[in-house]
């Protein structure tokens, strides 16, 4: 019954494998999606043409082992998304001022003359460092912003921007990559084609879900239905949450914490691993560095303190962390909201000793090292390559903390790139290149900081698929970019290698790798040789560094898909460091849980807990008057982000924003379930529709992140009514911890009570 295999073999009399055949009509391709509309995931998709070429459905690719035909709603919704009257069609200038939404079309050439123009200008007048470039989250938009920056404007100041503190993933593989020495990720078989009947596979026996809901966000190369894939195989569920999430819902044990005190909870449960001896002895005593050091560290974290801290039954500590060290298979699946606070970096290490101490890295169903396959990474490393060897020199927000030096973040630092913007030091930020992100609507916290520091700003060009609030608002050219399907291009994100490929074009819509290719050969063509989009992604094919793979765009676009060659144990057999010996490629050749290189960075080598800046426990005061704890932008089915709003078929399911809290709570302060309410704290307010929850643990908020509406009034003040249930104004820039990564975006307080009925 749940051999996928022969569901596989089935599949191929009803669905070919074939890159392209007809049904009747239709054309059918088979391909990936990654973006625009975004996501992290790169499913195999079935991609539906007619005659005239229009994209009239898309469909899961059953032979595609990444997710086995499956598809979530929003891609099923690509052609709504894609024939959108909405739709950014063409170039645009603005015409009116700024914010009166008044544009008029113009053509590529003259879109790239006013820019060549523009930026000459501000060259002349402040250098290129005054160019801030803006990506946004790995969407397949994440290197060819990156390359704009650099080659072609020749400016260091690439950010993801205005993500405070990149609370997104960095603090995990900062953590990951400072104490095992590479890129771990969950292991449900994604590396082998015949995934779950891969005979070198394990299934895991507990995987323990740490501030992750993969059901609906699917992120970082984990797809969630993998999950349940795992669950129907025996594997059982520790969940970390303080929602009762469905994973929370099917747990063995529930741990519903307070948010922002994850470190505590990792520093107790392995206090109980400790002095219990439920750890691998043998794996700890050979490669891990550091155990008597963080032995004495957890001495005082027993569960007793860390249940009072942490707002849990201590009962389920002592639970969760003997059925995780007695486990045999243990996985850890972890999730954003270890990054999302001030000392994500600490929480995360906190969680990686968790996972190290088992002993089962890189073994089968464990926690995996992979050189991750960032086909992003590798083409931004190949552009970095060519460029001057002092390029970075004078990156913003270099100075924080030497791990940006050495090259742990390859971006500038958003909250400083915030602060040249506003205050011109360390110098002056004067144009903007915004690609895959909103700026606005959602990535930055405190929006209406952001939204006068912009003011600063001379000239700005949007490239999106829709026109966004920071569009109307400053926005000088609109540049429309092509969505998935109008696309060639190639991808990785840990396993395996995937191709995208083209089938239609809507209106004048570019892709993004192509904007890339003619902005770079307008500015520095000498670096950019190649004549279209095919070419210099089979260059770029041709080099990967981290995948093993040799042919041209054609050969992986005709191939959809390829599975690397992938191997267990890789630390015991000399495959992990560049000098061949066995270890982790660490300055100790050991997992260091005692981190050298935090040492050598000034930063606490061990694992520790501090509570985040406004807390029931640091600003006691503040707790008075706003007595939730407020979490925010839990992910949701419909949305990506601030994206999808547009689209019919989304807001059917999920009308409005949503703010959810336990029933009782709400109750107690006179509120019911689908009342609009306000959510207020000490830097902003604003309103969402409440929904209860009799599950939810006591004295918690958990607000959506990213929500404005294209249906509403474009022109300021309104800005598609962004300034009504964005959750950024209560979210505050610059609390990153003293690595420069973390924010706090996970651990605000708030109060919430009812708005009026309009
Ligand atoms: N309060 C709160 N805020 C959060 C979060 C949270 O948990 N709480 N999460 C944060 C996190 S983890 C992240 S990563 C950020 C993400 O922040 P962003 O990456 O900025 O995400 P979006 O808001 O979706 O903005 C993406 C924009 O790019 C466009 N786009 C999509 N695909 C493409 C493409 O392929 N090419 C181009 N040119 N444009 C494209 C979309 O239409 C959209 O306008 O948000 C952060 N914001
Ligand atoms: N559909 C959809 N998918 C997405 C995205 C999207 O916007 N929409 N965004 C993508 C991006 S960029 C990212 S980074 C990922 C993020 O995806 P996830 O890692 O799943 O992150 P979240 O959904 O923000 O939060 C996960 C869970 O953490 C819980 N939580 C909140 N605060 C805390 C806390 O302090 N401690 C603990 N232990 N748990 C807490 C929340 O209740 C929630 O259930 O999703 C990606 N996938
Ligand atoms: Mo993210």
């Amino acid at each position: 019954m749940l051999n996928e295999s022969l569901n596989r073999d089935c599949n191929k009399d009803v669905y070919k494998t074939d890159w392209r055949w007809k049904e009747g009509d239709l054309t059918v391709t088979r391909s990936t999606q990654w973006s625009a509309p975004g996501c992290h995931e790169g499913c195999g998709v079935l991609l539906y043409t007619d005659k005239e070429g229009k994209l009239v459905k898309v469909e899961g690719d059953p032979n595609n082992p990444f997710n086995n035909g499956r598809l979530c709603m929003r891609c099923f919704a690509l052609p709504e998304a894609m024939y959108h009257p909405d739709r950014l069609l063409y170039p645009q200038k603005r015409v009116g001022k700024r914010g009166e939404d008044k544009w008029e079309r113009i053509s590529w050439d003259e879109a790239y003359d006013i820019i060549e123009e523009r930026t000459g200008d501000i060259i002349d007048r402040y250098g290129a460092k005054a160019i801030s470039v803006g990506f946004g989250t790995a969407r397949n938009c994440s290197w060819q912003p990156a390359i704009i920056s650099w080659a072609a404007f020749g400016s260091p100041n690439e950010t993801g921007t205005f993500l405070s503190g990149e609370c997104c993933y960095q603090p995990r593989l900062m953590s990951a990559q400072a104490l095992f020495g590479g890129s771990m990720i969950a292991d449900f078989a994604q590396f082998y084609e015949k995934r779950f009947d891969d005979p070198r596979y394990k299934v895991p026996d507990y995987i323990l879900l740490w501030g992750n809901e993969p059901l609906k966000s699917s992120s970082d190369g984990f797809y969630g239905p993998w999950l349940i894939d795992a669950m129907r195989r025996g594997s059982k569920l520790i969940v970390v949450d303080p929602a009762l999430t469905w994973p929370a819902s099917k747990a063995e044990v529930w741990l519903p914490i307070r948010p922002g005190t994850d470190a505590a909870l990792a520093l107790a449960m392995l206090h109980v691993m400790i002095t219990e001896g439920l750890y691998d002895h043998e794996f700890v005593e050979q490669w891990c560095y550091g155990f008597d050091e963080l032995a004495e560290r957890v001495e005082e974290w027993t569960p007793e303190r860390a249940a009072e801290i942490c707002w849990l039954p201590v009962e389920k500590i002592y639970q969760a962390a003997r059925l995780w060290g007695n486990a045999k298979t243990p996985t850890l699946q972890w999730g954003l909201a270890l990054d999302q606070q001030q000392h994500g970096v600490a929480a995360a290490h906190a969680v990686a000793c968790v996972q190290a101490i088992t002993g089962n890295t890189d073994a089968p169903g464990g926690n995996c090292l992979m050189d991750k396959g960032y086909v992003q990474d590798d083409i931004r490393r190949s552009i970095m390559a060519g460029l001057p060897k002092d390029f970075t020199k004078d990156r913003l927000g270099d100075d924080l903390n030497l791990l940006r030096k050495f090259g742990f973040s390859p971006h500038a630092h958003p909250d400083s790139v915030l602060k040249a913007i506003e205050t011109a030091e360390p110098y002056p930020i004067k144009m903007m290149w915004l690609q895959g992100n909103t700026v606005l609507a959602n990535p930055s916290a405190d929006i209406r900081r952001v939204y006068e520091a912009l003011k600063n700003i001379e000239f700005m060009v949007c490239v999106d698929v829709f026109k966004t609030p920071v569009a109307v608002a400053y926005a000088d050219i609109l540049l429309p970019a092509a969505m998935g399907p109008e696309r060639n291009g190639i991808r990785g994100w840990w396993a395996p290698l995937r191709a995208i490929n083209k089938v239609t074009e809507t209106g004048e819509a570019k892709s993004d790798d192509l904007i890339a290719l003619e902005m770079c050969k307008r500015f520095n063509p000498e670096m950019f040789p190649w004549k279209d989009d095919r070419e210099m992604n089979s260059h770029f094919a041709k080099n990967l560094a981290s995948m093993d793979f040799s042919g041209t765009f054609d050969d992986l676009s005709h191939m959809v898909l390829k599975y690397p060659d992938f191997t267990y144990y890789k630390y015991k057999k000399g495959m992990l460091r560049p000098d061949g010996e066995p270890g982790f490629n660490t300055p100790t050749g050991k997992i260091e849980l005692y981190c050298t290189l935090y040492e050598s960075v000034g930063i606490d080598p061990l694992p520790y807990f501090e509570e985040p800046p406004e807390s029931p426990v640091s600003t006691p005061e503040e707790f008075e008057e706003y007595p939730f704890v407020l979490t925010t932008g839990r992910r949701s089915f419909e949305f990506f982000h601030s994206e999808h709003r547009q689209l019919r078929s989304m807001r059917e399911f999920h009308p409005d924003p949503i703010v959810e809290m336990n029933t009782q709570d709400a109750h107690e302060i006179g509120l019911e379930d689908g009342d609009w309410v306000w959510i207020e704290n000490p830097h902003g307010k604003c309103k969402q529709k409440l929904k209860l929850n009799d599950g939810h643990m006591h004295g918690f908020v958990s607000a959506e992140h990213g929500w404005w509406f294209p249906e509403k009034e474009a022109a300021e003040p309104s800005l598609f009514g962004l300034w009504e249930s964005n959750i950024n104004q209560l979210t505050v820039m610059d609390q990153y911890g003293p690595s420069s990564f973390g924010s706090t975006y996970k651990t605000q307080l708030c109060k919430v009570y009812k708005a009026d009925e309009d």
